[in-house]
């Protein structure tokens, strides 16, 4: 039986200002992971330092904060079987232009820091991010009818 995992995916500035969010969204759920949050987040400068710290000795690092800031994202909390690395892999490569064709970043972007989308990058790092990000009460747990379907259980 795989693992069940939650991942946290921020949908950035370029992705509301272009109006992908849906078609983010929809890609998703498609597949058959599990909305158990989502909600606007209006990021500061502080949740920024945090959320990229690995890249604080970058020379991007506070022009991504800024592009960061610029409007609110759209934090979502996914949920399904090996969610962290199934959810990175619909989302493609850091830079749109070596990802693979089919991913997110691939199909709708063209150049970093525009990638559309953040996703945790492994355990440790989705636990810290839907920490960050989420209250405890603001995700959800819920039954689906078509869970048996999706995977493929007492069918
Ligand atoms: P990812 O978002 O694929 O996990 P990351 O954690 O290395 O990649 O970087 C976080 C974000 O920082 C990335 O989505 C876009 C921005 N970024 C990374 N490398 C960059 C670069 N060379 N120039 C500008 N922005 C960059
Ligand atoms: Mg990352």
């Amino acid at each position: 039986m795989p693992d069940t995992q939650k991942t946290l995916v921020l949908l950035k500035p370029d992705a509301l200002q272009r109006d992908l969010l849906g078609d983010i969204v929809s890609r998703f759920e498609r597949k058959g992971l599990k909305l158990v949050g989502m909600k606007f987040i209006r990021l500061s400068d502080e949740m920024l330092d945090e959320h990229y710290a690995h890249l604080s000795d970058k020379p991007f690092f506070a022009s991504l904060k800024q592009f960061m800031m610029q409007t609110p994202v759209v934090g979502m909390v996914l949920e399904g079987y090996d969610a962290i690395g199934e959810v990175r892999k619909i989302v493609g490569s850091t830079n749109p232009r070596e990802a693979d064709a089919g991913t997110i970043r691939a199909d709708f972007s063209m150049n970093v820091p525009s990638n559309l989308i953040h996703a945790s990058d492994g355990e440790e790092a989705a636990a810290a991010e839907i920490k960050r990000f989420f209250q405890d009460e603001e995700l959800f747990q819920y039954e689906k009818i078509t869970d048996r379907f999706i995977f493929g259980e007492g069918i």
